[in-house]
Parts: C-alpha cells; sequence; structure tokens
C-alpha cells in the first residue's frame, strides 16, 4: 500500500496546524524569553507593550491559576519564569495580541532587567560544581577491576558527540479554543497528546477530563515534539482559560531554534581493553550529558545512552556511568534515537582508537566481537534473535568488503590530492520504551450500519507513515478494501491515556491494541453469519468483504452482514488494548529484560575526501537491515533513507554551537546547515535481510523509526579513515561533527603554517 497521505500532501492538501481554518476572534500568542543564560528577574516592564494598540493582554507565572510547572519526569521547570532565569529562550510571559505582527512589535517594547550569575555551558564543568540533574546511574557486568590485568592491549580516550537541532518543516505550535462549560479543545503538534493534556490540567488546576486535545498529524516530530510540544499548547490553553477567546501560538522559527532543546552533546571517556586474539575485555566509560536547565526527558535518554553503551559487541567485563549534567541551556529532549546513538559513537571511537594503535582494520575487530544468542547485555538481558552473523555475511556476499577495502587502497596509492576511505557501522537498538509502564496503548473501532469503518488509536502521525500501516492492520484483518477505512485524527477523547508516539513503538503498540480490537469485531460478525447460515464459527470465513463457509462463497457480503449485526443489536464497536508482555527492569538492580527485540543492521560507508579543500562527497552507503517482515517496504525503505541522512548530518555538518555565555550562535538557517539534496550519498542501496520475523512485532514487521539513524555514524569514521590515508600522522580527536573545518585540521594539522 502506498503512504495514504502521499496525494495530500503533494497536492497541499494535508492539513497541518497551520491548514486549522480560524474561527473569529482568535488571539495570537508570541513568547517573551530570556536574553540571559543565568540570573535573577530584578524588574520588568511591560507597561509600553500593553499600550500598543492590538495588544490584548500579556500573561506571565502569577496568572497560573494551577501549579507552574511543566516537568515531565522531574517537577524541575516552570512553564514561565518568575524571579530566576536558567537559559537563554526561558520563557518569561505570552504576549496576546489581535496578530502575532503586533505581539512580535510589542515584544520589543518590553524592557527587563535581570542581575547576572555565573553561566555554565560545559557538562564536565557542570559535573565539577556538581551541578547534576539526578544522581548518576552505572551500569555493570562482569569483573571489571580484574579484567584489566587480562588484558594485552589497553587504550584510553576521549569521545564527544555534539547536539543536533531538530529542524521539523512545521514549527511547534497550537491552537486552543473554549468550549462550553469551562472546557477546553487543544489542536496540537505534539507526539505527546496525552502529555499535553495532563500538564495543561495541571497548570490550570483543572480535571483532564476538562482537556482535549486532538492531532491530525505533524510536519515531523523527531522527538523534538515528544516533550517540548507541551508548553505552547499550555500557553494557548491559558490564554483561553483567561480570555474565553480562542488562542493560536506557533513559534518563529527562530523562536522556536532559540527555545527548544536538542539532541543532547555528550562529552565522553573510554578504557578499553583487548586480548591477544583480538576479543574485547573490557570496557569502562564515563559519560557526561549536557542536560541543559532541568530535567525533560534527560533521566530516559541517559539510560538508553547505558542500554546501547556496547552497541553491537559482547564485551564480558563492563562498567558505564553517565552523569545527567546541569547548565544554562535549554533543556536538552528526545532525539531519534534517544541517547542511543551517543552511547554508540564511544564505543565505536574506541574500536577506532584501538584499530589504528593496533595496525589492523577495524572491522575485524568489529567482526570479531559481534554480539550472539546467549550473550548477556550489561544491563541483564539475554540476547536472542541476534541477527549480526547473517547480516555481515549479507555484507560480504553482496557488497564485498575486502574488495572495497583494496580498491579504496588502491585508489589512495595512485592520487596524492583526493583520498577514499570507508567505514562499517553495526547497529543493535533495543525496541520498547525503557520504563515499562509505557509500553501500552489502545485503538477504538467502530464499524458503521453501511460496513464502513472507522479506527482511532493513540498513534501520531509525524510522516513515518504510522496511518498507512494502522489502515493496513485493520484492512488486512477484516480483509476488506481499505477504501472503507478512515483513520480519524489522534484524540485524548477518543483514546485516552497515551503514550507519546516514540521510542519507535508506535506501530507496534498501537497496531497490535488495533489487531485485537479488530480480531474481536471478527469474532462476532463471524458468529452473526454463523447463525444466519446455519453452519458452526470455524466453518465461516471473510475474505475480500465476502462470507464463504467451508471455502464457498455465499450470496451474504460484508455490508450486509454489518447491517445485519446492527439489526441483531451486536455491537459494532470495540477498544483494544495491548500491553507489551514478557518486559521488565528493576532500576536498582540495573538489570531486568526492558525491550522485546532488537533490530539489527549493518552500513558500508564510502567517502571521497578533496585534500585540498577539506571537502567531502558520500559515494555510498550499502545497508543490510534486518526488517522482520517489513509490512510496507516503500513506508520502511523511507524511514531508513531518512534515518541515515539524519544521523550523516548530525555526523558531518550539523554544527550546534553556543557562546561561553549560553547564547545560540547557530540560530538561523544560514548558520545551521543540515544535508541537502547535494550533501547526501550519491548511492544508498538497503538490502533487506530475509528472515522469519519476530512475533513482538506487529505483522513480524519490526520497528523502523530510529534505528537507521545510527547507520550514519559510520560517515565520521569514513572520513577518518580518508583522512588517516592522506596524513599518517593524524590523530582522531573523535569530536563529531566533522566538519570541513575539522577535516582540513585533521590533514594538515601537523604542518606549522608560519
Ligand atoms: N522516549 C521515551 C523514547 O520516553 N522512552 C524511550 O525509551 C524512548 N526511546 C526512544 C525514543 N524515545
Ligand atoms: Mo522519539 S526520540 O522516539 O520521540
Amino acid at each position: 500500500m502506498k503512504n495514504i497521505d502521499s496525494k495530500g500532501h503533494v497536492t497541499g492538501k494535508s492539513i497541518y496546524l497551520d491548514d486549522i481554518s480560524i474561527i473569529k476572534g482568535t488571539r495570537f500568542g508570541v513568547v517573551f524569553d530570556s536574553p540571559i543564560a543565568h540570573g535573577t528577574i530584578t524588574s520588568v516592564d511591560y507597561s509600553k507593550a500593553l499600550a500598543l494598540p492590538g495588544v490584548v493582554t500579556i500573561l506571565t507565572h502569577e496568572d497560573i491559576p494551577g501549579g507552574n510547572q511543566i516537568g515531565g519526569i522531574i517537577p524541575d521547570e516552570p512553564l514561565f519564569a518568575s524571579t530566576e532565569v536558567h537559559f537563554v529562550g526561558q520563557p518569561i510571559a505570552l504576549i496576546i495580541a489581535e496578530s502575532d505582527q503586533i505581539a512580535f512589535k510589542a515584544r520589543k517594547r518590553i524592557e527587563i532587567e535581570i542581575s547576572k550569575k555565573s553561566v555554565i555551558v560545559n557538562p564536565r564543568e557542570a559535573k565539577q560544581n556538581d551541578q547534576l540533574i539526578f544522581p548518576p546511574r552505572t551500569f555493570e557486568l562482569g569483573d571489571m577491576k580484574n579484567s584489566w590485568k587480562d588484558c594485552a592491549h589497553i587504550f584510553e580516550g576521549q569521545a564527544d558527540s555534539n547536539g543536533q537541532e531538530h529542524l521539523y518543516i512545521e514549527t511547534q505550535g497550537a491552537y486552543a479554543i473554549p468550549m462550553e462549560n469551562g472546557h477546553i479543545r487543544i489542536s496540537s503538534s505534539t507526539q505527546g497528546p496525552t502529555s499535553v493534556q495532563k500538564t495543561t490540567a495541571n497548570i490550570l488546576g483543572i480535571g483532564m477530563n476538562k482537556i482535549e486535545v486532538d492531532v491530525v498529524r505533524l510536519g515531523g516530530g523527531f522527538g523534538g515534539k515528544e516533550d517540548q510540544a507541551t508548553p505552547w499548547a499550555v500557553m494557548a490553553a491559558l490564554g483561553v482559560f483567561i480570555l474565553n477567546s480562542p488562542v493560536k501560538v506557533v513559534l518563529s522559527r527562530l523562536d522556536d531554534m532559540r527555545m527548544t532543546g536538542k539532541r543532547h552533546p555528550y562529552s565522553s571517556d573510554y578504557k578499553i581493553g583487548l586480548s591477544n586474539d583480538l576479543k574485547i575485555m573490557a570496557y569502562e566509560t564515563t559519560f557526561h550529558q549536557n542536560a541543559g536547565a532541568s530535567a525533560d526527558l534527560s533521566p530516559a535518554v541517559l539510560e538508553r545512552t547505558l542500554f546501547h553503551g556496547t552497541n553491537s559487541y559482547f564485551i564480558p567485563n563492563v562498567k558505564m556511568t553517565a552523569y545527567s549534567c546541569k547548565t544554562n541551556l535549554p533543556p536538552n529532549t528526545a532525539f531519534r534515537g534517544f541517547g542511543g546513538p551517543q552511547g554508540m559513537f564511544v564505543i565505536e571511537s574506541a574500536l577506532s582508537h584501538a584499530a589504528e594503535e593496533l595496525g589492523i582494520s577495524k572491522h575485524e575487530l568489529q567482526k570479531n566481537n559481534l554480539l550472539k544468542n546467549g550473550d548477556e547485555f550489561p544491563y541483564g538481558q539475554i540476547a536472542d534473535g541476534v541477527e549480526l552473523n547473517s547480516i555481515w555475511q549479507n555484507m560480504e556476499s553482496k557488497f564485498h568488503i575486502e574488495t572495497v577495502e583494496k580498491e579504496i587502497q588502491k585508489f589512495n596509492s595512485n592520487h596524492s590530492n583526493v583520498k577514499k576511505g570507508f567505514s562499517l557501522m553495526p547497529i543493535s537498538f533495543g525496541i520498547s520504551f525503557t520504563k515499562t509502564p509505557m509500553n501500552q496503548a489502545r485503538a477504538l473501532v467502530h464499524i458503521y450500519t453501511d460496513g464502513s469503518v472507522g479506527v482511532s488509536t493513540g498513534a501520531v502521525e509525524m510522516g513515518q507513515g504510522v496511518n498507512t500501516k494502522m489502515l493496513q492492520i485493520a484492512a488486512q484483518t477484516f480483509s476488506i478494501d481499505p477504501k472503507h477505512i478512515k483513520l480519524e485524527s489522534t484524540n485524548t477523547t477518543r483514546v485516552a491515556n497515551t503514550s507519546p508516539s516514540a521510542a519507535s513503538a508506535t506501530a507496534d503498540l498501537n497496531g497490535k491494541a488495533l489487531e485485537k480490537a479488530c480480531n474481536a469485531l471478527m469474532k462476532r460478525l463471524k458468529s452473526c453469519a454463523a447463525n444466519h447460515l446455519n453452519v458452526s464459527l470455524v466453518d465461516v470465513t471473510l475474505k475480500n468483504g465476502l462470507i464463504y463457509t467451508n471455502g464457498n462463497k455465499t450470496d451474504l457480503t460484508w455490508d450486509q452482514l454489518v447491517t445485519m449485526a446492527f439489526l441483531k443489536r451486536i455491537c459494532l464497536t470495540e477498544n483494544g488494548h495491548y500491553a507489551t508482555p514478557t518486559i521488565h527492569f528493576d532500576m536498582k538492580k540495573e538489570k531486568g529484560h526492558p525491550f522485546s527485540y532488537h533490530v539489527y543492521g549493518l552500513a558500508l560507508t564510502e567517502v571521497t575526501l578533496d585534500c585540498v579543500r577539506g571537502t567531502y562527497d558520500f559515494d555510498a552507503v550499502k545497508i543490510v537491515h534486518d526488517f522482520g517482515k517489513t509490512m510496507n517496504p516503500s513506508v520502511d525503505f523511507g524511514q531508513i533513507e531518512g534515518g541515515l541522512i539524519q544521523g550523516m548530518g548530525w555526523m558531518t555538518m550539523e554544527d550546534l554551537r553556543y557562546n561561553d555565555q549560553g547564547q545560540l550562535l547557530s540560530n538561523t538557517l544560514s548558520t545551521y546547515k543540515i544535508p541537502d539534496i547535494y550533501s547526501v550519498p550519491k548511492d544508498v542501496i538497503i538490502e533487506p535481510l530475509e528472515t522469519e520475523g519476530n512475533e513482538m512485532a506487529i505483522l513480524k514487521s519490526k520497528a523502523v523509526g530510529e534505528p537507521p539513524l545510527m547507520y550514519g555514524i559510520g560517515a565520521y569514521f569514513a572520513i577518518e579513515n580518508a583522512v588517516r590515508a592522506f596524513n599518517p600522522n593524524f590523530n582522531s580527536t573523535f569530536d563529531a561533527p566533522f566538519t570541513h573545518e575539522k577535516v582540513l585540521m585533521g590533514l594538515y594539522g601537523s604542518i606549522d603554517f608560519e
């Protein structure tokens, strides 16, 4: 099935937040935010702003009827700052006006005085000052202390990866509308409708049942709208609460870039020990996560860094400690991969370091240490269904690693100012929210009396194609034409208490709930048909909208059967509930079985370096990926391509910069560059691994949202490989992204230009 949104998207008919028709009397909100990264507000003068014609009101923390608190995991974040500000971009007030142009004008007239305090932007400095968001966590396996003496080779170093701006095409926004009796309806561009509902209720001091959140679709989320879509929706709702008129808050691109958190930068130390036969015997790391000014999702992100700290390798002795460091930056948040990529970057750096020192090819080291069935992860889960060895074999037989390596060596010996490089990047990504209780979902299915069907789930469509997958599940289970099925918007009144659409788990969780609801309805309809046709239930089948008994077509159609069931007063509505079985995790012991399964894969990245300019082009990325049994190849291939390019952008060109006063320097689209058509690899080849699929995955089709992002890490090490071909003395700094400037430094860093 094609993505059901494709026509709407290309004809401009798909409805996003900004396409919702505006009700007469709607007011527009613009956020006034802190210009200073840390300090005490000594005075704010709103009078000149309020005097501007068209300004309706300015809301501050004093207007909040409930609790001034939006922290999702730890209650440490106010909606509006009251006396202290902790980052540039922290919301202080909402200016509400008759148009957003007027509100923007009014913002410039606000006069604020802040008495400055010291600013910390570096996570290691924060740790030295005991500025931690929560106590550190440690995952351990084996006998760390005694393992070093068994190692023939030990290497130590530092590996840093930078943050990443989400740059969803649709910026953050919400539109709130007053309903009767003090109820409020919010349309929000959020991955987490229930978070918006819950936080709004808390801020307003009313029940969640008085807040309805509706989501049609998002113009991208990537994690940036898992928690951080909430404040703007809450502000709009607060405006409705105070004014009793509709209020719309949509961030401008520059406001969005300044005010919202990003992927967490990490600065990490590693120590890796290898035996004589090149088995990794010991691995110790310390991760410093740059959390920003409050917790947001940092505790969960930190946890996933630890879960993926050993990537696709089995290591018998491991100790990984992670610190969530409080800095004066916007609170960093979920971003595709959710801490996993940051953890994987460190072990890949350690392996590159070891291979370089030992004078061997890194891929030999990688292949020699791949995880196998029965191996224990540092968090206690025993690996099963591991596909890494067959994936590696597939890579060798289809894409010939040795030949690629030889051809590159040959090219490099024939060219002095152009060098090629390559890398292999295996991935193992755990599927499930790491917080076990979040792994549940519901779906509501109505069959209408004419046989048409309406489906609601907790899944949010953000371009990832989840609605297409939901439609496929309903159409397949009922065996009717998808044309008869409508996917409803995601709405907290129809499907309550939802987990955010995140963790790559949306199609699995909501799809399984939907499958259950459809199966229950099918059972009722079949039993109705059996009664009518005077046969037993097991003899009835439904196929392509027709009813069969013992494989023989009857005169009865789906539509007729539905009408008949209705007249017999059989319930044509069902609510399916799914909770992932078998998963658990004990945070005291830091052991358990948190993931329902893992997604595996391997990417071979080839790059050509212009050693005069320091620029590079990616010739090809060849991927062997474990889809299970993909239920929609075009949607899933799209996810792989998008994830890969997004990961490559993070590793190569996306250069997020704050100065030491916490001001965002890369604050526009001219100073923060993401991959475009000119920087994507010339060739991306995706080879699906043939497998039986996994029962825990929806229709045995494995989760595909986040895992491919980590293929992009291969880009960093391919560049590193090429730089080394030019400058054998290159000392890898493992400091992503590998921008053109850093490539030049790597090529000529040892030359004294003076
Ligand atoms: N969000 C979350 C996530 O709340 N928990 C998770 O484990 C997770 N994993 C990946 C992406 N988002
Ligand atoms: Mo996400 S990083 O799955 O919102």
